[in-house]
């Protein structure tokens, strides 16, 4: 394997921290389930225009590829290989009253979490038969979930386009055929082993073996914060009971992609900015503030659409689960109030 040819205009994590050194020093590295530099970085190489471009195939793929992924992951989250990670999932300690009782802005709020069993590879890495058992033992530990958790698991493979269609515009299914996660060997086997588990309401689902092995997902209508975190933290409790999730007390939770490692936790609100949406020089400066990421709303790397924005936390590992939704709630408030001030 040769040093691979990042274009000039790269702004890549990966192409910025892949020097000829460190490439040098891991090039012929494989974790013991045969993960490769080659397999680590075929995202971003195949996509110059990721904004990260690595994924791990395994938790140790964080400490045998520690000369590359360690300032990838202090960059994105400010956490330095000497820290630790610590956990929250208390919603008591959350001070979040909805920053919109009125619904003028927020349409929806969505929190989630990836997890990914400590028993297998992660999905770049993971086997068709291991990929179909994870299948098959997150569906029956979501059998056993009671109350407003209680629902359907529906598998990908038989679903009708039209229903898998539906469920993708109505945000609330992984969509098919990403080419970042296709480079990185996600979307192998496809669409085999993958699947959709929620509730009756649609506020409650899991994603099975989409980029993280489960995506335990709380949304609805409205900016009530709290109720989604709630709802969200009673779920994993409940599924920490049955499934033993990957996880280390460096990097928290561990998942494909680095910039989820941590609480692996996503507080987004759809919400309505206009305004702000015609100066991006003020909307950036509150974003980069508050720690958040501004996103189209048919999900990562789409388009806003009529002045519609997806606004979440953009740091997961080094702060607690309560101080993510804390940031995207904060920085929120401060967003609307920015937004009245201008439309006046
Ligand atoms: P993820 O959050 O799982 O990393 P994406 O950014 O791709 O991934 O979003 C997944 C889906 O969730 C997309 O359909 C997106 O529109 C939807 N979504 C995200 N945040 C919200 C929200 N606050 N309300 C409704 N849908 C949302
Ligand atoms: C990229 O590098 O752009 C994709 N592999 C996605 C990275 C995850 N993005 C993010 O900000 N959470």
């Amino acid at each position: 394997m040769n040093y691979p040819n990042f274009p000039e205009d790269c702004k890549s994590l990966l192409c910025k921290h892949l020097t000829p050194e460190v490439f040098e020093q891991l090039k012929d590295k494989k974790t013991k389930n045969g993960v490769t530099l080659a397999d680590i970085i075929n995202s971003g190489v195949v996509n110059p225009d990721s904004g990260v471009g690595v994924y791990a195939g395994d938790e140790e793929s964080y400490t045998v590829f520690a000369p590359l992924l360690d300032p990838i992951i202090e960059e994105y989250h400010g956490f330095d290989k000497s820290d630790t990670h610590k956990s929250d999932l208390d919603p008591e300690h959350l001070n979040a009253p909805n920053p919109d009782p009125e619904g003028e802005f927020i349409i929806s709020t969505r929190i989630r979490v990836g997890r990914n069993l400590k028993c297998f590879p992660l999905g770049p890495a993971i086997a068709k038969r291991e990929r179909l058992i994870a299948e098959c033992m997150i569906s029956s530990a979501l059998k056993s979930l009671e109350g407003e958790l209680a629902g359907e698991y529906y598998p990908l493979l038989g679903m009708s386009k039209e229903v898998q269609q539906k469920l993708i515009e109505d945000h609330f299914l992984f969509k098919e055929g990403d080419r970042f996660l296709e480079a990185a060997g996600l979307n192998r086997d496809w669409p085999e082993g993958r699947g959709i588990y929620h509730n009756n309401d649609k506020t409650f689902l899991v994603w099975v073996n989409e980029e993280d092995q489960l995506r335990i997902i709380s949304m609805q209508q409205g900016g009530d914060i709290k109720e989604v975190f709630t709802r969200l933290t009673n779920a994993i409790k409940s599924m920490e009971q049955q499934l033993t999730f990957a996880f280390n007390t460096h990097l928290g939770y561990i998942t494909s992609c680095p910039t989820n490692l941590g609480t692996a936790m996503r507080a987004s609100v759809h919400i309505k900015l206009p305004n702000l949406g015609a100066d991006m020089d003020t909307f950036k400066a509150i974003t980069d503030k508050y720690h958040l990421q501004i996103r189209g709303i048919h999900g990562e790397h789409s388009e806003s659409e009529g002045g519609i924005y997806d606004i979440s936390n953009r740091r997961r590992l080094g702060i607690t689960e309560v101080e993510a939704v804390q940031d995207m709630h904060d920085g929120v408030v401060a967003l609307i109030e920015k937004e009245k001030e201008l439309r006046k």
